[in-house]
């Protein structure tokens, strides 16, 4: 393995500013109990990214976006034609999300960038960092469009029309955020691209359990989303007998009762969440008549995943009790594998670096899943405390944020010399 000898990026790992720029970034969205809330293609997002433009200015990088707003910093290569190596992750977040989850990935690849720079190493290939839009799908779902429509799985036509819980639209909300940097260069999403590294917590408690600092994560599992629509019948709370009623409300709750049982595991590793109920009217004297629920059902097996994920629309079908239901898919991502030769790389430098290291697979999802359609792709993980994460609580030392981005400098060096 032929590893950096000379004056290597991560001693201009800089740990003190790493964490200043995280906490800054941290700023953007901030919530009163210590988190972020930053919706994708908000005014937030816009100031995030408007943040991370100002941080290439100093350092010369050259900053584009593209048709559904990602956002690429540039240090070029020594040879302009060949294929870039990327890193990056998301800078949107979930409601009441914790200042790392996607931040690390996008400031924490900035870091390496600079520490990249300031080793004086030229690399052959260009590095690009990237902010993908819209990774958490908690605003517009689905999640991960920027980097499904550059991976080319999805078309910007999947997502420009798809509408907020306020009825505002992707492509309304990405006028709003191009507008605020109107002079931002242009490029088309997609393109070549030589290997790519993302950098997250790992948002479980593996690591931290094991005193482990790097992860090195072997894939992602398998992720399927479902929105459940219940239609029965409003009705005056006084007046219409229960036995006339079609209450979409009850019928939801028999239903997720019904998908509880359906996804029981004793070993615990089915990942099943109803994380947004909608009931309307929403009047305290009128019989529902629509619920609305989403389904986030995960599993490292695709067997597995397929098996239960065909069961839920019957499921919800033989629960409907008098109401209409209709079951809508709309994720259904396979498991993923990450790239060997990716992962040797992560796992010699954190070795060299004296990191005590250790394989792991991802629950969470990850802009990296697309990726892996694209290059060579791999992801690193750093400790956070107890596991926390899509909570305001979410946290991770310095010194791991700054030893994952050690790893990932070398790495991306490695990478953009071969
Ligand atoms: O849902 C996920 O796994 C990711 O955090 N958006
Ligand atoms: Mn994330
Ligand atoms: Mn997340």
């Amino acid at each position: 393995m032929d590893s950096i000898s000379q004056n290597t990026p991560s001693n201009h790992v800089d740990t003190a500013r790493l964490g200043d720029r995280l906490m800054g970034m941290a700023q953007i969205g901030a919530t009163p109990n210590g988190g972020v809330n930053r919706q994708a293609l908000s005014a937030e997002d816009a100031a995030a990214r408007l943040k991370m433009m100002e941080w290439a200015a100093v350092y010369g990088f050259s900053v584009t976006t593209d048709e559904i707003g990602n956002l690429y910093v540039r240090r070029v290569g020594t040879d302009p034609n060949a294929a870039p190596i990327m890193t990056g992750s998301h800078l949107d977040s979930q409601p009441t999300g914790g200042k790392f989850d996607g931040a690390y990935g996008v400031v924490g690849g900035f870091e390496a960038l600079a520490a990249i720079h300031e080793s004086g190493i030229q690399t052959k290939r260009p590095i690009e960092v990237v902010a993908w839009t819209n990774e958490e799908g908690s605003r517009f779902q689905p999640g991960c469009a920027g980097s499904a429509i550059f991976s080319g799985k999805d078309r910007i036509e999947d997502h420009l029309d798809i509408k907020d819980w306020d009825g505002v639209t992707v492509r309304e909300a990405l006028k709003a955020i191009f507008a605020t940097a109107p002079d931002m260069p242009y490029r088309a999403a997609g393109g070549t691209v030589d290997g790519y590294i993302e950098a997250h917590i790992e948002q479980g408690p593996v690591l931290e359990a094991e005193a482990k600092t790097i992860g090195v994560v072997t894939g992602i599992q398998g992720a399927t989303r479902f929105v459940v629509e219940i239609v029965g019948e409003e009705a005056h709370a006084g007046t219409a007998p229960l036995k006339l009623r079609k209450d979409a409300l009850k019928s939801a709750c028999t239903i997720v009762g019904a998908l509880e049982e359906l996804m029981a595991d004793p070993t615990d590793t089915v990942r099943f969440t109803v994380g947004r109920f909608d009931v309307m009217p929403g009047s305290p004297n009128t019989v529902p008549g629509r619920v609305q629920f989403t389904i986030d059902f995960r599993h490292p097996d695709m067997d597995t995943l397929k098996r239960l994920g065909t069961a839920i629309q019957p499921t919800c079908e033989a629960n409907a009790r008098g109401c209409h239901v209709s079951v809508t898919q709309i994720v259904d991502n396979a498991p993923v594998a990450f790239a060997d030769s990716v992962m040797d790389i992560i796992r010699a430098e954190s070795d060299t670096l004296s990191l005590p290291n250790r394989d792991i697979a991802s629950g969470a999802g990850h802009d990296a899943w697309y990726m892996t359609d694209l290059c060579p792709t791999g992801m690193i993980f750093v400790p956070c405390k107890g596991g926390v994460s899509h909570n305001e609580a979410e946290s991770a030392t310095p010194e791991d944020l700054a030893a994952g981005i050690r790893v990932l400098a070398n790495s991306l060096t490695l990478l953009a010399n071969r």
